[in-house]
């Protein structure tokens, strides 16, 4: 049964590879297999373990990469925690409505946490780096969608922002939804 009112959501200025945490997401691309943002900073701080693992996953269940709006987690090699959930969020587009597959990570994310019985999970703000995502937008469906899906066991979620920008859009994201 989901306890949406248990969840905690706080929010964490700061570089998401520092945090400790049961479970970090990735920000991560289809090919699993690295590229910058908060992927590349995952696979440089957390060692070659987690690339050696996305490596297995693709070879045995992802051959033609992880979709869009999924989410799949691995060992969090060297990180102070147990697992990173990799989701591939969406790239922005002005012209397509792609904000159903950006929830669609946060929702899966927490559905692999809860799986693997983690109690807190750190989460970056998925697409609006180098996928271009408004952060205003980005926060909103995160913020939304976490505290609908969240429940037990899943105590605590952690947004982690880069930046004052990103730390402000979320913290009024959060005050809305009171
Ligand atoms: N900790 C927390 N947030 C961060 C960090 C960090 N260490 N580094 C960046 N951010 P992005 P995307 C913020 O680009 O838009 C990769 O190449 C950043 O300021 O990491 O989903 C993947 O392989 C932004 O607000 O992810 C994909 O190809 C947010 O995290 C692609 O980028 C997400 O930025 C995914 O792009």
């Amino acid at each position: 049964m989901r306890t949406p009112s248990a969840v905690t959501v706080t929010l964490v200025r700061g570089d998401i590879t520092q945090q400790s945490v049961d479970a970090i997401v990735n920000a991560a691309n289809s090919s699993l297999l690295g590229g910058g943002g908060v992927d590349g900073a995952i696979h440089r701080r957390g060692g070659p373990e987690i690339l050696a693992a996305c490596r297995e996953l693709r070879a045995s269940q992802y051959g033609k990469g992880l979709r869009t709006g999924q989410a799949v987690a691995t060992t969090a090699g060297k990180l102070d925690a147990q697992w990173v959930i990799h989701t591939v969020g969406p790239v922005w587009s002005s012209t397509e409505d792609r904000s159903a597959l950006l929830a669609s990570c946060y929702r899966e994310s927490l559905r692999v946490a809860a799986e693997l019985g983690a109690r807190t999970v750190a989460f970056p703000a998925i697409s609006t780096g180098i996928y271009g995502w408004p952060l205003d937008d980005g926060a909103r469906i995160a913020v939304r969608t976490v505290l609908a899906e969240a429940g037990a066991p899943v105590e605590e979620v952690r947004f982690v922002l880069f930046d004052a920008h990103a730390y402000a859009e979320f913290e009024e994201a959060l005050a809305a939804q009171g």
